[in-house]
């Protein structure tokens, strides 16, 4: 009896990992996942939207929120934010890129990139918006005052509760401590060093006590990811090299999180619309470290 229910146990293992298929969003094109887990038990991946062709980067308008409880089913809890509710926004809307979710005391913190104006290069905003529920009722409270028009933000909270907004592209990053509101930096700003061939899309998260800076590097064409490594959230990191190989699109941009004693990592490809790199889709695979805290090549799957 005891080897029939290890052997059944066994093959329903094997069975959930066969049923998970990337990419996990295939009703619409999704980017940039950050992916979180919450008090209640659920991993929520916070995506940016990728119109459908011809349109590009630049008419990027809204966000949705996914999440599961088992790494197969995956629920779409709609649209949580668009451009038209962003009154300091650029009048054209567009252009809300690669957002970050973070939570504190019973509020969640929702960091979208968006230009405030019509030149986008030079008028990057950091807008948060806030509600008591993590996939729903977002309200836009403003922007992040004091930084410099860089995209991308990453919000990490230390475990003695001291948040760090992290922000950066193309190629420098940039970081601060939050103060208790979320939404105001506090103290000096910190330029990130040691991410070797730094492009975009700065994730940062923490295991055994070390600091891991993730991000897209500026391999020509196609963006490969690397992780970089240090004992401070505010670095210097040393870059360990690439965890992720390209795919077949020239973003690559993502997060790792810990769920049910897994690791895994979130990124993004071209896979649903075969190449196209403003229609992108969000995937996930394992993430497995090695005991001096380095990070194994991750094999990338699909269907
Ligand atoms: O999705 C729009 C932009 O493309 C993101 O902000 C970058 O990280 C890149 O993925």
């Amino acid at each position: 009896i005891f080897f029939t229910l290890l052997a059944c146990t066994i093959i329903a293992q094997l069975n959930a990992q066969d049923r998970r298929s990337n990419p996990i969003v295939s009703h619409m094109f999704t980017a940039d996942p950050s992916a979180h887990v919450w008090d209640d038990g659920r991993l929520y991946v916070y995506p940016s939207t990728d119109n459908a062709p011809p349109k590009g980067y630049k008419t990027m308008d809204g966000y949705h929120v996914f999440s599961t409880d088992d790494m197969i089913t995956w629920k779409d809890h709609g649209e949580i934010l668009h451009s038209s509710q962003v009154e300091w926004g650029r009048k054209e809307g567009g252009f809300m890129w690669a957002p970050d979710c973070a939570y504190k005391n019973g509020t969640y913190y929702y960091y979208f990139p968006h230009p405030s104006g019509t030149d986008f290069k030079k008028t990057w905003k950091i807008g948060v918006a806030t509600s008591t529920k993590p996939a729903s009722d977002f309200k836009v409270q403003g922007y992040i005052e004091g930084l410099e028009s860089l995209i991308d933000p990453c919000v990490f909270i230390d475990d003695d509760g001291q948040a760090y907004l992290y922000h950066g592209g193309p190629d420098i990053a940039h970081a601060y401590k939050l103060k208790e509101n979320m939404m105001e930096i506090d103290g000096e700003r910190h330029i990130i060093t040691g991410l070797d061939g730094f492009r975009e899309g700065l994730f940062i998260f923490k295991r055994e006590n070390l600091y891991y800076a993730m991000y897209p590097d500026d391999f020509p064409k196609y963006n490969k990811m690397r992780y970089a490594v240090s004992d401070n959230p505010f670095g210097p990191f040393e870059c360990k090299g690439v965890f992720l190989d390209h795919t077949d699109i020239i973003t690559m941009h993502g997060s790792a999180v810990e769920f049910k004693d897994q690791w895994y990592v979130f990124y993004h490809n071209g896979s649903l619309s075969g190449g196209i790199p403003t229609n992108r889709s969000i995937c996930f695979e394992p993430l497995e470290f090695n005991e001096d805290g380095t990070i194994n090549m991750v094999r990338q799957t699909l269907g």
